[in-house]
């Protein structure tokens, strides 16, 4: 079967890609054997005077190289080659000696832009779906087509890097923006319009592009000292950014560098020698698994699929309009663009959550994600009151009030008393179960937990917890509300914790203890931070918030007795009113809301002096070893439905070092033998919490795994 079908418009070639039987174009072997042969036709067949390349994929245009393809490979060489062999097609359409225009509707991403690139005109539709980028990096590669070439000679080296390091895609309006496309359309009419332009181009000869920019452009982008520069700044900026975990970012950065110094066959030599290792690497290997695994979660409802149809929302409530409420709001406003009504015990508190909600809307505006109308329509979305008025409309109630079981079982009794009876109650708690929430429901099929994280706009998972009771119907209902939230969404068990809190209880746990020996704040962070966290354990403990943390670890503690029992440092801190972030004093300082160096007058509040010379290794080994070894218990107790849930929940929900794959893909690296006589030497010196989760004992003993080796 073939990719691709020509017709001729005016003497101009319609060239259609549509992969059969995939729902996304992607550049396989196959795929570039048919497109060489058939720009070879298109180079001789003297009636065609030019090109317009399009895709008959409804949102893609083209998603890249084939992932799972690139992935089977297993030798530097071969990879190498298939790099080579990119960069090879990508030349082809260049120098085709007839113009070629491409017309982009939907994903344009990695090789699919390094194909784009090398066309001769690019137009694209000014659909939302519409996005161009080079994603290469967050799978451990780097642009191995040719892009670390092209892109930066045609928008400059640094806007070129900004997309290329941090490899983030752009929607078409900026692409126009940043010189990456030539014109921006409505879909209705891109056909048209590119078949025109080819036409033109065949008349006219090539766009000349005129080159951007004042002066600094000139001097950064367009001098070897200015670039050299550039590229020094970018490093640091990578450094800071990735700690030297993720070799891809500063390998295309190299291959910007070689390519612009030393000429473009150098610069593609470099790019897809750096390919060929990257692509075979242990990072990229990771990288990829999760790519797969988040691709996979967005088809998995959480239910025997066909059992249940999600219900429509049209109406959201929320109870409670504090730090989680608002932010729920207006995410949900957002990205579902749902009529939103807040209710809060009174009206200021109201007032407060909806300003804090909008202020998520104004920041998408200042960044011109929204434009001016779209974000006056969003606004009127939201409304709020100190009532339950309203309630009677919603479609899904999501309850943020205070962590506490009583009034979370008041306010359940109250919504279903001011509801319809098919309306669906989710609870956000962190760490009751929902059973308990739900217990004197008289409806608790329509119960559930949906755990969303801080800040809610900006953290991509979503804990859906239905107990035994909840029906399908509300499962899916919920799994899908958050997908269009912009969620990824596992499903777990009804257990304290869940299941990100779970594994982060006792981590967070550790990081008190150690604090009560006096090892000091910095040494505890940055090494936490080093081994790939986005911020260390006592950081965090200030981000949530002592108080809320306090509480976590009360419940755990109940819940799971003397392992949980919690360390004494943040009573003695909020004993002393400490707060963290929130209240401006906690482990560390803050000034004007920034973090401020650790405030040293916390070590004699926990009646400690700091120790020097406090062994790194041994602070690492506990703090992760607490979270593993809980993630291996929880797993053993069905907290979670698969290793794969687990380990996308811990790297969205707490930033697990994606490079490291997950605490149950560790497990598996480190061997559940090694694992185990870890624990059992921690168990030895620092007590019973850490004696090996017995799940991780038999599977050392029976040689098991999490994953299929
Ligand atoms: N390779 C293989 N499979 C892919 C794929 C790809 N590039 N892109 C998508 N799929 C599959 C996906 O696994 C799923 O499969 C189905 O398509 C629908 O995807 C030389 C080497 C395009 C924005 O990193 O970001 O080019 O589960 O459910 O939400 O330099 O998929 O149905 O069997 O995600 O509408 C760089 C990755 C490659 C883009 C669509 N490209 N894809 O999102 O649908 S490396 C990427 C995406 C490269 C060159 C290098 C998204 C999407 P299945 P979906 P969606
Ligand atoms: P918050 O104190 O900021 O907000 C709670 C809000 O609930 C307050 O505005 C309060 O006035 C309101 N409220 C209390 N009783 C009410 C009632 N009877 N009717 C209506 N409103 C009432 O707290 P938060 O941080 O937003 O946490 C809310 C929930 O979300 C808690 O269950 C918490 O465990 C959970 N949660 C918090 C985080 C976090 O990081 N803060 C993360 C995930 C989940």
């Amino acid at each position: 079967m073939s990719s691709f079908t020509t017709t001729t418009e005016d003497s101009v070639a319609v060239v259609t890609f549509d992969l059969p039987g995939e729902p996304v174009n992607k550049l396989t072997a196959a795929v570039r054997l048919e497109f060489e042969a058939l720009l070879i036709h298109l180079r001789d067949d003297s009636a065609i005077k030019a090109v317009v390349l399009i895709s008959g994929k409804p949102d893609s245009f083209i998603a890249g190289a084939d992932i799972e393809e690139f992935t089977a490979l297993t030798t530097q060489a071969e990879a190498e080659r298939l790099s080579f062999e990119g960069q090879e097609m990508v030349s082809r359409v260049e120098t085709l000696a007839k113009p070629v225009v491409a017309a982009i509707h939907g994903a344009c991403l990695g090789g699919g832009l390094e194909l784009a690139l090398a066309c001769h005109y690019r137009i694209a539709t000014d659909h939302p779906k519409t996005q161009l980028g080079l994603p290469e990096v967050q799978l451990g590669i780097i642009p191995g087509a040719g892009g670390c070439q092209r892109l930066p000679r045609l928008i400059g080296v640094r806007a070129a890097l900004d997309m290329i390091l941090a490899g983030k895609s752009e929607r078409a309006l900026k692409a126009l923006r940043l010189g990456l496309v030539d014109e921006v359309v409505p879909h209705s009419i891109l056909r048209s319009v590119a078949v025109a332009a080819a036409g033109r181009l065949a008349q006219t000869g090539l766009p000349r592009r005129k080159s951007k920019g004042g002066l600094q452009d000139t001097l950064l982008d367009r001098t070897a000292a200015g670039r050299r520069m550039v590229y020094r700044g970018a490093r640091q900026q990578v450094l800071k950014k990735t700690g030297n975990h993720y070799p891809a970012p500063l390998a295309a950065l190299e291959a910007v560098r070689v390519g612009l110094e030393h000429g473009i066959a150098a610069g593609l030599a470099e790019e897809h020698r750096a390919f060929g290792e990257l692509a075979v690497g242990d990072v990229s290997r990771k990288l990829v698994q999760i790519f797969f695994a988040t691709t996979s979660l967005k088809k998995d409802d959480g239910i025997v699929p066909g059992s249940a149809v999600p219900r429509q929302i049209r109406r959201l409530g929320i109870i409670g309009s504090g730090f989680m409420g608002s932010g729920i709001a207006g995410t949900a406003v957002l990205n579902v663009e749902v009529d939103t009504r807040l209710k809060d015990a009174d009206l200021s508190r109201v007032g407060k959550g909806l300003k804090a909600a909008i202020e998520i809307l104004s920041e998408r505006l200042k960044r011109r994600r929204l434009t001016r109308p779209q974000y006056e329509r969003l606004t009127a979305l939201l409304s709020g009151g100190d009532s339950y008025a309203g309630f009677g409309r919603a479609d899904l109630v999501i309850e943020a009030v205070f962590e506490e079981l009583d009034l979370k079982r008041r306010v359940l009794a109250e919504v279903e008393a001011a509801a319809r009876p098919d309306t669906i109650f989710a609870s956000n708690t962190s760490t009751i179960p929902i059973r308990d929430i739900a217990a004197s429901a008289e409806r608790p099929e329509r119960v559930l937990g949906m755990h969303f994280f801080s800040p809610v706009e900006k953290m991509p998972l979503l804990e859906v917890i239905p107990t035994e009771l909840t029906s399908p119907e509300a499962i899916v209902t919920a799994v899908r509300f958050g997908r269009r939230m912009g969620k990824t969404v596992i499903v777990v068990d009804d257990h304290p914790g869940f299941w990100v809190n779970r594994i982060l209880s006792p981590y967070l746990n550790e990081a008190a203890f150690l604090l009560e020996e006096g090892v000091p704040i910095e040494l505890i962070d940055t090494t936490m931070a080093a081994w790939g966290f986005p911020v260390g354990p006592v950081a965090l403990l200030d981000e949530v918030g002592l108080d809320v943390a306090q509480k976590a670890g009360r419940v755990m503690h109940e819940a799971f007795g003397e392992r949980m029992k919690p360390a004494g440092a943040l009573s003695r801190m909020l004993a002393a009113n400490r707060f963290g972030r929130k209240n401006g004093v906690g482990f560390y300082r803050y000034e004007d809301g920034h973090k401020a160096g650790v405030d040293s007058s916390v070590y004699p509040l926990l009646g400690v002096r700091p120790v020097e010379g406090a062994d790194a290794r041994l602070v690492e080994r506990r703090l992760v070893y607490a979270m593993l070894n809980e993630a291996a218990g929880a797993c053993a107790e069905g907290v979670i439905r698969c290793a794969r849930d687990g380990d996308v929940g811990a790297i969205y929900g707490i930033g697990f070092p994606p490079f490291r794959g997950g605490p149950l893909r560790m497990l598996d690296d480190l061997g559940a033998a090694r694992a185990v006589e870890a624990l059992h030497l921690l168990q030895d010196q620092h007590g019973e919490r850490f004696r090996p989760a017995a799940a991780l004992v038999e599977m050392s003993r029976q040689g098991g795994r999490y994953y299929p080796a």
